[in-house]
């Protein structure tokens, strides 16, 4: 039988690309796209949509109904600087969507569940450099509480009633097509529509903060990938680290000036900065290169030409 996908949060960052990327490759009607509020042209024009909050267990489930979904990618997360703000419902939204998920698959609703995990379930104790797959890992911010939890919670269901749940812990990651919501990575994407729009930007974080980053197709390939491995193959059920490439505003802003002369950073350092400096400077992936073969292909260079060049089309119109 044919596997029906549902999106849930398909127009955040990931979840837009994701859901476009699904419907190229298995056909639209059998991508099914949901969030709390509508997406890009693009995304809801080209397949099915459904409004759900995930949350709310019986709109996940009516959907599943309707379509005969076999397979959830739940992307929809309250990130990490915007969880600092409001902490009680970041673990609300976190938790709870992705106990209906495992409860889903668990009732034999569903097959298959993809959930990410993220570099934020690392903390301070945990080595700065090349952050090994077992490690210590004591998070300090409420998102990556929420994600060591629930990487806990995959690997339970998993042992316990055999539910085929997947997982990465992405790091930060760069695209131009939606707009990132509320992480600490986020510098990385804005700097550069700002660039493009004003030729200047002032950045959150320190210039020699360095973190892992990743360009959105490797994260969208790596997504895709773990969830058609054969399941054999997955030999870790909380979650694999993925790695791309590690660098600093500094760098990111040296390697943009390549392309615009004069493009200009001042730098004003916020709470995120605190986020930025529990989080490991790189990140070992050699498991996930091993079990099922995950390989990256963009790096800083190859992104900033492709963001840039994709940015300057968006934002014809408004260049000054
Ligand atoms: C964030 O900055 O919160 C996210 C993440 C690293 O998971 N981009």
């Amino acid at each position: 039988m044919k596997n029906t996908i549902l999106v849930i949060g398909a127009c955040g960052q990931i979840g837009t690309e994701l859901t476009l990327k699904l419907r190229d490759i298995n056909g639209q009607n059998s991508i099914v796209a949901s969030d709390i509020h509508e997406g890009s042209d693009e995304l809801m024009h080209s397949g099915p949509f459904e409004f759900i909050n995930a949350m709310d267990y019986e709109s996940i489930l009516n959907v599943i109904q309707k379509y005969q979904i076999t397979e959830v990618y739940l992307m929809a997360a309250m990130l990490s600087a915007t969880g600092e703000k409001y902490p009680e419902k970041a673990w609300e939204l976190n938790m709870n969507s992705l106990f209906h998920v495992l409860n889903l698959a668990k009732a034999k609703k569903i097959k298959k569940v993809f959930w990410p995990s993220s570099i934020a379930v690392f903390g301070p104790t945990t080595p700065k450099i090349n952050a090994p797959q077992e490690t210590v890992m004591e998070p300090s911010t409420v998102y990556g509480i929420s994600k060591q939890a629930g990487e806990r919670w995959c690997e339970y269901y998993f042992n316990k009633f055999g539910v085929d749940v997947r997982s990465i812990r992405y790091p930060g990651i760069i695209s131009w097509k939606a707009i990132p919501g509320g992480g600490t990575t986020d510098y990385a994407v804005d700097i550069y529509h700002r660039a493009i729009l004003e030729n200047k930007y002032t950045s959150f974080l320190s210039e020699n903060t360095m973190l892992p980053m990743m360009y959105i197709d490797d994260a969208i390939n790596a997504t895709i990938n773990i969830m058609d491995a054969p399941s054999e193959t997955i030999k870790i059920r909380s979650s694999y680290n993925l790695a791309a490439m590690s660098f600093t505003p500094e760098e990111l802003f040296n390697e943009i000036k390549k392309h615009l002369p004069s493009f200009e950073i001042s730098y004003k350092t916020d709470f995120r900065q605190k986020i930025a400096d529990s989080w490991p400077k790189s990140i070992d992936d050699s498991r996930a290169r091993e079990d099922w073969g995950w390989n990256h292909s963009v790096g800083v260079k190859k992104m900033t030409s492709i963001m840039l060049d994709n940015l300057k089309i968006k934002y014809r119109t408004k260049i000054k």
